[in-house]
């Protein structure tokens, strides 16, 4: 079985730490700042791209090769990777190769070109044709919403695809010699550069929507080409799709970011009912399985392209607590996106949810945006939380270092899960592992006191391995939770009555 990271986190990079005051996030902030990553527990972080590109997200890039200079040098990055390695901390870039921005070399050449060489690195079709086949209309998909994907180059016959905007130019990959391209691009990173892995977004779209079928088949070759490259690389494809369309990305891909559950596990925190979510995670992981054995499932609350949880949750702290808890306890590979552990808010259009990192502290906190949502007054800033035990903060590192220590609860691949009492609506409650490791994990969705009778197969669970607050007690096999609190229990060793124990906060 792999070593794989047990928690990653994502960096907004533009938007994360600050090393030479001009408000905008750079390598060296995350640098100086890996301290903090590997305080919280991370062991992978996620960077979003750092190549050239003229845009504030950089998810349109002009140089696959280099580093934009708003954010540092290769030099910089190397020195990136040798700090997140001597942390213990593996690296995965960004890589956007569904499209290119219109100002990539590539693309200037080949735009009102047809003899170009570059031409065919980009899909270019007539009105005629688009009509003929239908395709002037596309059916939006939640991650791109452009209905009419066909843009106009002035003085070219042919429009060129551009399914996320006019700005972004899709790739053809059935150029061979764009395949080779790629191929170096990859090459050089995770050879000459040191990079752990890719996170690759916008997976399922490398082929159009009328030939949808081969992007699992590319990212298998895709996969194959990297194994040669560098054995242990590790990729995680953004597919944003509902699961019988991400499973069989998995037959390439080591990890997939699995966006049915963050809905599932938004909509249990919003009704505050479990409504069978267990069981249905269980039957989404046999579909994964079908496809790859050893598949990981990349579990997250949120990310760069969908609203906060912390403005999901309306802020509300003790229900940011609860899904941490959750999201830290179920099978898979964890993201947390960056901010997540001190209550970020942040609701579209895209910028307002990647504002800067709260350090509350001005040097190294980027200001190239005004927040609208995390502002100190609305969101305590890391120092802040630094200094108040019961903080999401401390919430957070507790649960990550459980993850990290525990055997039944921090397996990255081919863990198990069981659902226990499901007719309980208002409690999410599910054993992990199995054996002496097992933990019974319970959480009270509501806002109000849940008790649950510890029998049968669960009397051993006696033993309070994480618990979130102190409204909480577990006497005669009866285990109260108060408002949102959730617990980890072991079992008792030898040859037991009824477990007491007596009410400990683990948030040390
Ligand atoms: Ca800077």
């Amino acid at each position: 079985m792999q070593d794989y990271p047990r928690v990653c986190y994502e960096i907004f990079v533009r938007s994360f730490s600050d090393s030479n005051g001009d408000g905008i996030g750079d390598l060296n902030g995350i640098i100086n700042q890996m301290g903090y990553l590997a305080g919280l527990g991370i062991q992978g972080i996620w960077i979003t791209p750092v190549q050239p590109s003229p845009s504030y997200h950089k998810y349109d890039v002009t140089d696959y090769c280099g580093i934009d200079p708003e954010f540092g040098t290769l030099d910089d990055f190397r020195r990136l990777l040798s700090v997140a390695h001597a942390a213990g901390i593996r690296v995965y870039m960004d890589l956007v190769i569904h499209h290119t921005s219109i100002r990539h070399p590539w693309f200037k050449q080949a735009a009102g070109n047809p003899g170009s060489s570059y031409r065919p690195y980009y899909r270019w079709m007539s009105d005629e044709l688009i009509d003929a086949m239908g395709l002037k209309e596309r059916a939006l998909t939640e991650d791109a919403h452009t209905i009419n994907p066909w843009h106009r180059v002035q003085g070219d016959r042919e429009r060129f695809l551009g399914i996320f905007s006019r700005e972004m130019a899709d790739l053809n990959f059935d150029e061979p010699r764009l395949n080779d391209e790629i191929d170096a691009v990859a090459r050089f990173w995770l050879k000459e550069i040191g990079v752990d892995g890719f996170r690759l977004d916008a997976a399922r779209h490398i082929y159009p929507d009328w030939e949808k079928e081969k992007n699992p088949v590319f990212w298998t070759g895709f996969a194959q080409r990297v194994a040669a490259i560098k054995p242990d690389a590790y990729l995680i494809g953004e597919v944003w799709a509902e699961t019988e369309t991400v499973a069989p990305f998995f037959r390439g891909l080591n990890a997939n970011f699995n966006f049915d559950a963050s809905f599932k596990i938004e909509a249990m925190l919003i009704s505050e009912r479990q409504d069978r979510f267990i069981p249905w995670l269980i039957r989404q992981r046999e579909v994964f399985a079908g496809h790859a054995a050893g598949f990981v499932d990349a579990v997250m609350l949120s990310n760069h392209d969908q609203q906060r949880i912390g403005s999901t949750l309306s802020g509300n702290t003790a229900k940011l607590k609860l899904a941490a808890a959750i999201l830290l306890t179920l099978p898979g590979q964890p993201f947390l996106y960056y901010g997540e552990e001190i209550g970020m808010l942040g609701r579209k259009p895209d910028p307002a949810i990647r504002e800067p990192f709260l350090w509350g502290e001005p040097p190294i906190e980027t200001t190239w945006r005004r927040a609208v949502y995390s502002k100190k007054e609305r969101v305590q800033p890391l120092s802040d939380a630094l200094r108040h035990p019961a903080s999401l903060f401390y919430v957070y590192r507790a649960l990550i270092r459980l993850r990290n220590e525990s055997v039944a609860i921090g397996q990255v691949q081919f863990n198990e899960i069981r659902e226990f009492c499901p007719e309980r609506p208002e409690l999410l409650t599910y054993i992990r592992g199995s054996g002496e490791d097992a933990c019974l994990v319970v959480h009270n969705l509501t806002a109000r006191y849940q008790t649950l009778s510890l029998t049968h197969d669960i009397v051993r669970y006696g033993i309070v391995r994480y618990v979130t607050h102190t409204a909480f007690s577990l006497k005669a096999g009866v285990l109260r939770l108060g408002k949102y609190n959730s617990v980890v229990l072991t079992q008792v060793a030898g040859n037991i009555g009824q477990p007491e124990t007596e009410v400990s906060p683990a948030l040390s």
